[in-house]
C-alpha cells in the first residue's frame, strides 16, 4: 500500500498524457494494476521510464490487464516470442501514419504496451492525439452526421487488403461514456454511406483534424521507458525524422468491443450501374458482400 501512495504522476500537456514514476513494473502487484488502469483512463497515455525490463517482464506486466495477442500480420523472427511484436527501424519498422491498433479486425487492440529497446540520440519521437476532444471540437452538424456513419477499415499497409472490417466513424469509450472519432489515416480506407468521393474528403478532414496539434502530445524517448496506451480513445505516430537504429517491442491485449451502432442510412452502393468509377466501390462492395454492417442482421 505504501508503494501506492509513492507513485508519482505528472502530467505532459493539457490533451493527454502522463509520466509515472516512483513504481515497479517489473514486480506489479495486482493493487498496483488497478492503480495504473485508473491513471489510463484519466490520462489515456502512460510514460513509465527506466523501467528496463526484459522481455518475460514485459509480457508479464502485459497479462495484468488480459489476453495478450502478437500482430496478425508482423511475425517477428526475432524474438522468439509469439506475443512480442517488434519493430525495427532498420527493417522498415516505423510506424509513421496516424492510428490506433489493428483496427481492421472486428475486436481491435484495447491496449498496447511498448517498451523503447533502443531509441535514437535524437529524433525519433511518438505523438499521440486524443479523438475524443477532437470529436467535440467538430461543430454540431458534423458531430451529428458523424454519429450516424460507419467506415471501412482493412491491413491494406500490411498488403491484406481482404482483411477488412466495419466500425462506427463515432464511437464511446465503455468505461467513460465520452465520444471519439473512430477514424484513422493508416487502417480507415472508405465512409461506407457516402460516396467515393464525399468519403475521400471526409475522411481526409477527420484524419488531418484528429491530428491537429492541440489535441495532441510528443514524447521524447529514453531506452528502457514502457508506455501503455488505451486504443479506444487515442491514436499516435512515431516522427521519421531519425537515421539511427530504433527498436521497439510491443505487447498487446487484445478484448476492445465496439458498441455496436445502426448506421442512418443505407451503404453506398449502386449495383446495376457500373461506370468508370465502379471501381471505386469495389472494396465497399467486397467488404459488404464478407459481412453486414455493426447492427444490421
Ligand atoms: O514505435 C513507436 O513509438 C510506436 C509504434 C507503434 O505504432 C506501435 O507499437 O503500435
Ligand atoms: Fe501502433
Amino acid at each position: 500500500m505504501r508503494e501506492l501512495k509513492s507513485v508519482q504522476v505528472t502530467r505532459l500537456g493539457p490533451a493527454l498524457g502522463a509520466e509515472v514514476s516512483n513504481i515497479n513494473l517489473g514486480t506489479l502487484k495486482p493493487e498496483q494494476a488497478k492503480v495504473i488502469l485508473g491513471l489510463l483512463l484519466e490520462h489515456k497515455v502512460l510514460f513509465f521510464p527506466g523501467q528496463n525490463l526484459d522481455i518475460d517482464e514485459h509480457v508479464a506486466f502485459g497479462e495484468h490487464f488480459g489476453e495478450l495477442e502478437g500482430h496478425p500480420h508482423k511475425i517477428n523472427p526475432f524474438t522468439g516470442h509469439s506475443k512480442v511484436f517488434e519493430l525495427a527501424a532498420s527493417h522498415g519498422g516505423i510506424a509513421d501514419e496516424w492510428h490506433s491498433d489493428i483496427t481492421f479486425q472486428p475486436n481491435p487492440a484495447l491496449f498496447s504496451i511498448l517498451n523503447m529497446v533502443k531509441c535514437p540520440s535524437i529524433g525519433g519521437d511518438t505523438l499521440w492525439t486524443n479523438p475524443e476532444l477532437a470529436y467535440e471540437g467538430l461543430s454540431a452538424p458534423l458531430r451529428e452526421l458523424c454519429d450516424g456513419l460507419t467506415a471501412l477499415h482493412n491491413a491494406e499497409p500490411h498488403g491484406r487488403s481482404d482483411v477488412m472490417t466495419i466500425h462506427p466513424v463515432v464511437r464511446s469509450h465503455p468505461d467513460t461514456g465520452r465520444k471519439g472519432l473512430f477514424v484513422n489515416e493508416h487502417f480507415t480506407r472508405r465512409i461506407v454511406e457516402l460516396s467515393h468521393v464525399e468519403s475521400s474528403l471526409l475522411l481526409s478532414h477527420l484524419t488531418s483534424w484528429v491530428a491537429s496539434l492541440q489535441f495532441t502530445v510528443r514524447y521524447s524517448w529514453t531506452q528502457g521507458t514502457i508506455a501503455m496506451w488505451d486504443n479506444r480513445c487515442t491514436q499516435h505516430k512515431v516522427l521519421n525524422d531519425f537515421k539511427e537504429e530504433r527498436l521497439i517491442q510491443r505487447v498487446t491485449v487484445m478484448g476492445d468491443r465496439i458498441e455496436s451502432r445502426i448506421p442512418k442510412w443505407d451503404p453506398f452502393v449502386r449495383v446495376g450501374h457500373a461506370s468508370d468509377t465502379s471501381r471505386f466501390d469495389k472494396l465497399l462492395l467486397d467488404c459488404l458482400s464478407q459481412q453486414k454492417p455493426p447492427g444490421q442482421s
